[in-house]
């Protein structure tokens, strides 16, 4: 194991200086500059009292105003707007898992998507009571993907993943009357509730932030996860890179960004094709390589080892770098800023979806009946742009860490199967991490999630908050862009065991794995909802008692506050690092930082200074431990 030095967040920051000289030169613009046109932010805005929702309004709540026109009073507005936030996010992570469910029912043995893990639809469609013996692979996925939608819609009943909780997680979510029903039915049932002259009482409101939450993370979440690994394999650790040292100068750089595996798998099959390469060649290019941005490469990074450029806030660099011959979006996360940022340099900046349409770019319609023949146009059109690149504006920053990732549960499983060697059966269970966790030789264990935002030093949060759990022997399982925050450092690189304690160090030796795990997308965050139920039913533990928090110490969009509420309503306790525009209401706040744990047994924690942060959350993993007597 090599000596590993840590890309430091001023470095990165270095090549970002570098990068946005080459801008001044074009002339583009970048996001550093639109904070500075932005700032300061309004008051109003930040704090969550300006109300629009009729046309009565904008009714702006300050001490002499007291009240809306309708009377409404300032908790009230809050906790609609927060409402309402919540329901774009479970919306938008839900409705991704729905694309993935057609693309399950558009599957067939000789078409572009097939069945990759067919043991785990069998065990889905067992675990869901449908008949699997004697069927087709093909028609039981047909079968599962038509229930899975129903799911979207159905009039009765409440989701059906929820039967993965706990019984006791499963009854406080009964008790709180917040198990979710239909998704699409939780996020109209939030824009009923928050429509004018509904409600707007706080706990109320905040009841059905946490079932439309669940909708999501127990929902329309699990449904993309579990039918991503069902289409297009579940993820095993395997090695790859990160940060935009990963494009190549000499090669055609195609970068995959946004959401929805659907397009990027496609992409990274044709770029691979020896015919799409010849042709990169008979450009001029030695070459295709394919890269990612956001949580889209985070999908084709867990399963095809694909490099990560960056994430969320790096993705203006990697057209900046002038190297890259397309970027290539689905869904979600996608700057509009491209568009323009694009007609700087060569760069072809394609749209593919309906749902995420912008000015300046190249609409390629997307869609799984025609997906092979529209993903080797993407692969052309990229190839054929490489002479068009100019040379004096390339520059791709020297910066690229080594990483290991593709930990998805059943990889995780098996993988600490080998601590203990203990004879466990197929599937496994949690056990020898359970028994990692009660000796102490790991405290406890942070999932860290979430976006880069420039309210916090990019990055820095996210790095250094990981740097310091690893030291106190607390395991971070990682998703979305702060995975790849934590991979762009080099802390998914195993030599990053040197800087553990000498529990975690000794656990990641024996299992072979970094001490920071990538569970994969923001999506994927469901893995560690089944992550935390199983270590709970394998150890006779409530979720609430087990020594771990979540934190999203950057995150930006409403999806994270949708992610936030569920994984609170799992029973645990989340550590935000950005204020959910909730700081106008101390009623709102009351109710998330404490009145929601007498429902789910966990809260929220607000923690601007990311010092103060990871102290708390290393003081409430000591007290839950205090708590177990371990
Ligand atoms: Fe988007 Fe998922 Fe946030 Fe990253 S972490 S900025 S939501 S890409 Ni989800
Ligand atoms: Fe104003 Fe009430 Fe209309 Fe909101 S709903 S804009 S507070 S009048």
């Amino acid at each position: 194991m090599g000596d590993l030095k840590l890309t430091t967040v001023e470095e990165m920051e270095a090549a970002t200086a570098r990068l946005l000289e080459t801008g001044a030169k074009v002339g583009a613009d970048a996001w550093q500059l639109r904070v500075k046109n932005q700032t300061p932010h309004c008051k109003f805005g930040e704090q969550g009292v300006c109300c629009r929702i009729c046309a009565m309004g904008p009714c702006r709540i300050t001490p002499k105003a007291p009240r809306g026109i309708c009377g409404c009073d300032v908790h009230g507005i809050v906790g609609r707007n927060y409402l309402k936030f919540t329901a774009g996010g479970a919306a938008t992570h839900s409705d991704h898992g729905r694309e993935i469910c057609h693309t399950l029912y558009a599957a067939q043995p000789d078409g572009a998507y097939k069945v990759k893990d067919p043991e785990k639809l069998i065990r889905i469609a067992k675990e869901w009571g449908v008949e699997t013996e004697g069927k087709d692979i093909y028609d039981l996925a047909h079968e599962m993907a038509e229930t899975a939608l129903m799911e979207y819609g159905k009039p009765f009943g409440v989701q059906r993943w929820l039967k993965r909780a706990p019984e006791h997680t499963q009854k406080l979510w009964h008790d709180a009357e917040i198990e979710p029903r239909a998704i699409d039915r939780e996020v109209a049932t939030s824009l009923h509730m928050t429509h004018m002259g509904c409600s707007s009482k706080p706990e109320a409101l905040v009841r059905q932030s946490l079932r439309a939450g669940l909708a999501d993370g127990w929902g329309g979440s699990m449904c993309g996860t579990e039918f991503s690994d069902v289409l297009f394999g579940t993820p095993k650790p395997i090695d790859t890179e990160a940060n935009l040292g990963v494009m190549n100068a000499d090669n055609v750089n195609i970068v995959v960004h946004g959401h929805d595996p659907s397009l990027s798998e496609m992409v990274c099959e044709y770029a691979d094709d020896p015919e799409m390469i010849a042709y990169a060649k008979s450009m001029g290019a030695k070459g295709i390589t394919v890269s990612g941005v956001c949580c889209t490469s985070n999908e084709v990074a867990m399963r095809r080892g694909i490099p990560m450029a960056g994430n969320f806030l790096q993705q203006e660099n990697v057209v900046l770098t002038g190297a890259c011959e397309a970027i290539v979006v689905d869904v979600q996360c996608i700057f509009p800023a491209l568009g323009p940022l694009s007609k700087c340099f060569h760069t072809k900046f394609i749209t593919t979806s309906p749902i995420a349409q912008m000015p300046d770019s190249d609409y390629i319609r997307f869609d799984v009946g025609t997906a092979a023949e529209k993903a080797k146009q993407i692969v052309k059109i990229a190839c054929e742009n490489f002479k068009n690149r100019k040379p004096d504006l390339v520059y791709i920053p020297d910066m690229k860490q080594k990483a290991t990732v593709g930990y998805s549960l059943e990889a995780l499983v098996k993988t600490l199967d080998g601590v203990t060697n203990s004879q466990v059966d197929v599937t496994g269970t949690t056990k020898p991490l359970i028994e990692c966790i009660t000796s102490g030789v790991i405290r406890g264990a942070v999932a860290m999630v979430g976006c880069n935002n420039p309210k916090i030093r990019p990055d820095y949060a996210h790095i250094e908050l990981m740097k310091k759990l690893i030291a106190n022997d607390i395991v971070v399982v990682a998703s979305g862009c702060s995975a790849q925050a934590a991979a762009k450092a080099g802390l998914m690189d195993k030599a990053a065991k040197d800087l553990c304690g000498a529990g975690l160090k000794r656990v990641c030796e024996l299992a072979d794995i970094p001490p920071v795990l990538h569970m994969g997308s923001c999506v994927d965050i469901s893995r560690m909802m089944v992550l935390v139920a199983e270590l709970a039913k394998d150890s006779g533990l409530n979720i609430s008692q087990l020594p771990v928090v979540g934190c999203a110490p950057e995150w930006m969009s409403e999806k994270a506050v949708s992610i936030g509420n569920y994984v609170v309503a799992t029973g645990i306790d989340t550590f935000l690092g950005v204020d959910p525009y909730v700081a106008g209401s101390s009623e709102m706040g009351q109710w998330l930082t404490e009145g929601v744990r007498d429902w789910v047994e966990a809260a929220y924690t607000v923690e601007t200074d990311i010092e103060k942060l990871v102290d708390k959350m290393i003081d409430r993993i000591e007290e839950k431990r205090t708590a177990l007597g371990i």
